[in-house]
């Protein structure tokens, strides 16, 4: 059975040439014209950037290496009586554009459960953290310094060949996927305080030994919700916050552990990764205003109050999606088959049922429609892992399987510094003035 890291020797040469040809024959055709708008908001539909591992669709989705959610369901590697995909298979997707077959998925468990053991003063570096610190904070800290055993940054200072940059990132980006779940289970057993952070056990597979370190094992539909989980929120395209951050910072030749200490930065933002746990604090808030069991009616004031707040209603809208996110179509298709009589899932249902309405008669969101958020932290709470402010970190440690496969890809394909051009108003009002 071909590892993950010799199939992907395989693919680099193959993939250069492609790209080699592409750029040769297209190299120099146009896009079309770029808008002084984009440059003030936020280089919405810029085309700007290469990625494969996945592509957003605004309509349909994401499909990952042309795979939807479901096609991933139905196609990716299982656990024994699971039903969910298993995210090892979903990361030797996003690197190869391949189904693994089942052995080569449990090799993956194996050898992530090999390498994640995180160092001694890291341990440290988080049992000094306050519990008052955010999760993402002391998220990004821990990442931060795995850099201190970093295998690209010691071969790059031992002087690497360009061409061979892929390798050690690689192993970089083994080490911090597998290194995540002693860091979450750590920064959760500090804050919420569970006691002693288990062993990785290396019989079982990436997902349970996630939920065993926060202390959810025992809940087998929990573990099978964590498999689900970390296959929807690892990667939406190259240009999301915390996707394009780590794709930027790496083109920097900083190693994957910087990297995507910067990518958890950007997803500690409440209008990106930090959503699910708004949503959760949003609909606390509003079921102590107007109660539980509201009727449509006062829900559909609470969500207007919200808006002439001069807040976004969190959950709700997408810079790209114009349709109901699959992500969150997907985890509403688990609950109805795990959790269909749940207090807060029946609430995220009325609550479908009535922000896209109130979003489109107030007239600014371009998406009325639901983002994964809108439902994550629901089933979450439902298997009693209820503090809101660790979910973000849930999603953190789901994201590295997308920004650790662009990471790779991008130095296998020597993808320069990234340096995209900026302007003044005063040099737009110049140029375009036509004086
Ligand atoms: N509630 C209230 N207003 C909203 C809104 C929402 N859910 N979504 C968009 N708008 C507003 C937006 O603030 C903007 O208003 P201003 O012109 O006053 O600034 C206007 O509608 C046009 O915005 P847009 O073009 O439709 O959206 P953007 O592409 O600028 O922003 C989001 C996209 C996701 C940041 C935006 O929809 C939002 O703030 N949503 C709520 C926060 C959220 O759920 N984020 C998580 C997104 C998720 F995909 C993720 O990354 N995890």
């Amino acid at each position: 059975q071909q590892t993950l890291k010799e199939r992907l020797a395989e693919l680099i040469p193959q993939e250069l040439e492609q790209v080699k040809a592409v750029r040769a024959e297209h190299g120099k055709k146009s896009f079309g014209p770029v808008l002084v708008d984009q440059l003030y908001g936020g280089m919405r539909g810029l085309p700007a950037l290469i990625w494969d591992g996945s592509v957003l669709d605004a309509d349909e989705g994401i499909r990952f290496r042309g795979k939807t959610i479901t096609e991933c369901q139905e196609l990716l590697p299982k656990a024994p009586g699971g039903s969910e995909p298993l995210p090892e298979g979903l990361f030797w997707l996003l690197v190869t554009g391949e189904i693994p077959t089942q052995e080569q998925v449990d090799a993956l468990s194996k050898d992530w459960a090999a390498r994640a053991a995180i160092p001694e003063f890291v341990e440290e570096l988080l049992d000094r953290c306050p519990p008052t610190l955010h999760p993402m904070s002391q998220f990004s800290l821990a990442v931060t310094a795995l850099n201190h055993d970093s295998t690209f940054a010691k071969a790059y200072s031992q002087g690497i060949s360009k061409k061979e940059y892929w390798g050690p990132v690689f192993e970089d980006c083994m080490d911090l996927i597998a290194k995540l779940p002693n860091i979450a289970g750590r920064i959760y057993r500090n804050v919420y305080g569970q006691g002693k952070v288990p062993a990785i056990d290396a019989t079982k597979d990436y997902s349970w030994n996630l939920a065993n370190v926060l202390g959810f094992a025992e809940k087998s539909d929990f573990v099978e919700l964590l498999r689900l989980y970390i296959t929807i929120h690892s990667d939406h395209e190259g240009g999301n916050v915390s996707a394009h951050t780590g794709k930027l910072v790496g083109s920097a030749l900083s190693d994957p552990f910087l990297a995507f200490g910067a990518s958890l930065n950007g997803l500690a933002g409440p209008l990106h990764g930090l959503a699910n746990q708004e949503v959760l604090l949003w609909l606390r808030k509003m079921q102590s205003k107007i109660g539980v069991d509201a009727s449509d009616e006062t829900v559909k004031e609470y969500v207007w109050s919200t808006l002439k707040g001069g807040q976004v209603v969190p959950g709700y809208g997408h810079a790209v999606l114009r349709k109901t996110d699959p992500r969150y179509s997907a985890q509403r298709e688990f609950a109805l088959k795990h959790l269909p009589e749940d207090p807060l899932f029946k609430l995220v249902g009325q609550v479908y049922n009535i922000v896209p309405g109130v979003l489109l008669e107030a007239g600014k969101a371009k998406n009325p429609w639901p983002n994964v958020d809108a439902h994550s932290g629901v089933l979450l709470t439902y298997y009693g892992l209820d503090q809101m402010n660790f979910y973000t970190v849930l999603f953190g440690v789901s994201r590295a399987f997308g920004v650790a496969a662009q990471l790779i890809w991008d130095r296998a394909l020597g993808a320069p510094l990234e340096r995209p051009k900026s302007y003044s108003t005063a040099h737009i009002k110049k140029m375009f003035d036509g004086k």
